[in-house]
């Protein structure tokens, strides 16, 4: 049997190198950036999803050799004017606690009538440290008042997806990965993989 072709995801949030493998593990073998510890971290300094995942996947690749992906995302809230937006992470003044962050989106949403919410994904596929193609997906939704649900990770708790009553950390992990943002942009990406000679 031949091996699985290498994608390494230029993350070091666990929870994306996870869903992603869920997604595509049976025909890539998923590596993440953890598996490279020498590497530097790379500073995300730019202001749009597409910027930060070029950074990302251009910074590693020219480390590694092979196909390289990177996924910058992050929620949008239609009443805090697309906030917080690249800057998710770090919203609750902490950057990757989601305890804080979702502290955080509570209060500025408190009393708010307007509870529309999108997550994006922006995916840079990069080789020889130079970006390949880029894809994008995104999910519309609402945010909830309280948090409900221990899957996912992240702002999962406040969010439900358009056509749901339970927010994505309820519904688990087989319905988020049919419609995220990250399997709608994940779904071009292997659409492109397969048109080429991957090695
Ligand atoms: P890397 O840069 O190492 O990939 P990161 O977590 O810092 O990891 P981002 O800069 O792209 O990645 O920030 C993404 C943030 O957006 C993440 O920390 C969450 O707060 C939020 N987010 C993205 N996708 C999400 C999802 O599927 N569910 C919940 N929150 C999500």
């Amino acid at each position: 049997m031949q091996p699985l072709p290498r994608l390494i995801i230029a993350t070091r949030n666990s929870h994306k190198s996870a869903e992603i493998r869920a997604m595509i593990g049976d025909r890539f073998e998923v590596v993440d950036a953890t598996a490279f510890p020498d590497f530097p971290e790379i500073e995300e300094t730019g202001t749009t999803f597409l910027e930060n995942a070029r950074l990302k996947a251009e910074g590693i690749s020219s480390r590694v050799a092979g196909w390289v992906l990177s996924d910058d995302s992050g929620l949008e809230v239609d009443a805090l004017g697309g906030a917080p937006g690249v800057w998710s992470s770090s919203f609750g003044g902490e950057e990757g606690n989601h305890a804080k962050n979702n502290a955080r989106l509570l209060a500025e949403m408190a009393g708010k009538a307007d509870r529309g919410a999108r997550f994006r994904c922006t995916m840079v596929l990069a080789r020889d440290g130079a970006e390949v193609a880029n894809f994008s997906g995104a999910v519309e939704g609402r945010l909830v008042e309280a948090l409900h649900g221990a899957g996912g990770f992240g702002y999962d708790p406040l969010f439900i997806p358009e056509g749901f009553d339970r927010t994505f950390a309820e519904l688990g992990d087989d319905i988020k990965n049919s419609l995220s943002h990250r399997s709608r942009a994940l779904q071009q990406v292997v659409v492109f993989l397969n048109a080429q000679e991957i090695k």
